[in-house]
C-alpha cells in the first residue's frame, strides 16, 4: 500500500514503476481512503503500541494506493524493496530511503507474511477485482 504522504507527494506513479522492475506482477490496484475507524481496523494489531492513535489518523488522512502483487519469495523480497521503518535507517535505493519523510509518514506499507499478505489483500479487494 502506498501510504498518504507518498500519494500526497504524486509519487505513486514512480514507486509503482520501482515494483513492477524488482519483478512483482500487480494483481490488483486502486486509489481510496479509509476512514480513521477502516485505518483502525487495518492496524488492529498495533493498538497497545503508543503511536497507534497517531497511526489511525495519519493513514485516514488521504488517499492510499493499495495493491495485490505477486512474485516468488514476495513478501521477503518486498521487505527488502521497501526498506527499514525508519527511513534514516533504510538500506539507500529502498523506496523509504528515497520516498519516506519520517518515520510515521514512510510511504509505504508491506505485509510481513504469507497470512497476513491474505488478509490484507482481502480487507481492500473483492475476488473481482483481481486480474
Ligand atoms: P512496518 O511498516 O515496517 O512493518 P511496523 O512496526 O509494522 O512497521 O509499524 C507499522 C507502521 O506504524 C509503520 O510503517 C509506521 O507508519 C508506524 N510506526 C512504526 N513505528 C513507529 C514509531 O515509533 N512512531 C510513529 N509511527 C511508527
Ligand atoms: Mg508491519
Amino acid at each position: 500500500m502506498i501510504k498518504p504522504d507518498a500519494v500526497a507527494a504524486g509519487n505513486t506513479g514512480a514507486i509503482s514503476k520501482m515494483i513492477e522492475e524488482a519483478g512483482f506482477r500487480i494483481v490488483a490496484m486502486k486509489k481510496t481512503k479509509l476512514s480513521a475507524e477502516l485505518a483502525g481496523q487495518f492496524y488492529e494489531i498495533h493498538k497497545e503500541r503508543p503511536f497507534y492513535g497517531e497511526l489511525c489518523k495519519y493513514m485516514s488522512s488521504g488517499p492510499i494506493v493499495p495493491m495485490i502483487l505477486e512474485k516468488e519469495n514476495a513478501v521477503e523480497d518486498f521487505r527488502k524493496l521497501i526498506g527499514a521503518t525508519d527511513p534514516k535507517k533504510a538500506a539507500p535505493g529502498t523506496i523509504r530511503a528515497l520516498f519516506a519523510k519520517s518515520i510515521d509518514a514512510n510511504a509505504i506499507h508491506g505485509s510481513d507474511s504469507d497470512a497476513n499478505a491474505e488478509i490484507e489483500g482481502n480487507f481492500f479487494f473483492s475476488q473481482f477485482e483481481r486480474l
